[in-house]
């Protein structure tokens, strides 16, 4: 008994060859990517390799614009031009690391409008600890010193992941972020130093509300992250989501005996053994309730984007109507 199954007629066997031309460059895509070479944008890929990327990067994109917001709450009411000046160049610069990261999940095949409406659907994800309220003056310098600390130490691996249009965005956002850090620090260090003691207390209150959720920016655990095992063979990841969060943790205690605050952590101790601080247990029932959507400003932050693009839809039309009329002018012409 014959079963279409069991056909072999042409196409069948046109099938047969493709898979098997494809599983050649599968393994040569992989022995490549084994090299530490990197992959190009018109070079062959797998179709899980590219989808992935669009995940991290879109999402990494969104990140970089909804992060806008929490800062964008207070140019306003800087104390001072100098740091109203200087909040307005870093919330600027968020908004260029969304334009080129978009750019560089476009040159996957993915469009902007789609990937923006993935995000007004709430199917896309963005980083958690922008769904945390902004509430004093020393939650922006805690923002600079924490999150986009803990941002820099997750990107500058980055730089090196094996897709190079990502890498080659990284290297430049790495930069902007590390002044972005920098003058976090600062501006926390003049509150420390020559601040009146209800300026420290707001620092130290900040310093409290920051840290849980900063140290939840690298990820789950490694051993419930789904996606870290294949993004690290691939190198689109290249060093694990608790290794980070360690390094983090590391190289952030030293700087907060300097500034005079202490974290929220009464398990937080050196462990001589291991050359690094042991710290207490995350709460990932937050974790997941605000990646899920249920954090305290997740609705607020998910209508101020979806409000911008609708606000946004006259200037979209108005561009469009503008580039239908040069092209027919060009053809008149
Ligand atoms: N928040 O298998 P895992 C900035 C999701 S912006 C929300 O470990 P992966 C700044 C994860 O997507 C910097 N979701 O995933 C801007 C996955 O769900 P899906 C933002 C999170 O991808 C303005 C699931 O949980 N940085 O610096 O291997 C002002 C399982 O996780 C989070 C980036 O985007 C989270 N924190 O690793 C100031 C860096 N963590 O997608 C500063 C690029 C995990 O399967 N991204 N999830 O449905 C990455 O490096 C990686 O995507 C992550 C997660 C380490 C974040």
């Amino acid at each position: 008994m014959y079963t279409q199954a069991m056909s072999v007629g042409p196409q069948d066997q046109a099938a047969k060859v493709r898979s098997a031309e494809d599983a050649q460059r599968e393994e040569a895509f992989e022995a490549r990517v084994a090299a530490g070479d990197f992959i190009e944008a018109k070079d062959w890929m797998p179709e899980h390799y590219r989808k992935t990327l669009v995940r991290q990067i879109s999402q990494h994109a969104h990140s970089e614009c909804v992060g806008m917001l929490p800062e964008g709450n207070w140019i306003t009411r800087a104390p001072t031009l100098k740091r109203k000046a200087i909040l307005l160049a870093k919330v600027q610069d968020e908004a260029g690391h969304g334009l080129y990261l978009y750019s560089a999940a476009e040159t996957l095949g993915t469009s902007r409008d789609q990937m923006l409406d993935a995000l007004h659907t709430g199917k896309a994800k963005y980083s958690s600890i922008f769904n945390y309220p902004t509430l004093s003056w020393a939650d922006i310098g805690v923002i600079g010193w924490l999150v986009d600390g803990a941002a820099i130490m997750n990107q500058v691996p980055l730089c090196r992941c094996s897709y190079a249009p990502y890498a080659r965005a990284m290297i430049r956002v790495c930069r902007e972020e590390s002044f972005h850090q920098r003058q976090g620090y600062e501006s926390l260090l003049v509150m420390m130093r020559e601040g009146t003691p209800e300026q420290k207390a707001m620092v130290q209150d900040a310093v409290n509300r920051w840290w849980w959720p900063s140290l939840m920016m690298f990820g789950p655990a490694d051993k419930d992250s789904p996606n870290s095992e294949q993004s690290m063979r691939w190198g689109i990841k290249r060093i694990s989501n608790d290794d980070l969060r360690q390094k983090f943790v590391d190289a952030t205690i030293p700087q907060a005996e300097i500034l005079g605050v202490t974290v929220p952590d009464a398990d937080l101790k050196w462990n001589a053994e291991r050359d690094s601080y042991d710290f207490g247990a995350i709460d990932w029932s937050e974790f997941w309730r605000v990646v899920n959507g249920d954090g305290p400003m997740n609705r607020e932050r998910l209508g101020a984007r979806v409000k911008a693009w609708e606000d946004g839809a006259w200037v979209r039309e108005a561009a469009l109507a503008h580039s239908r009329k040069q092209a027919t002018k060009e053809q008149a012409a």
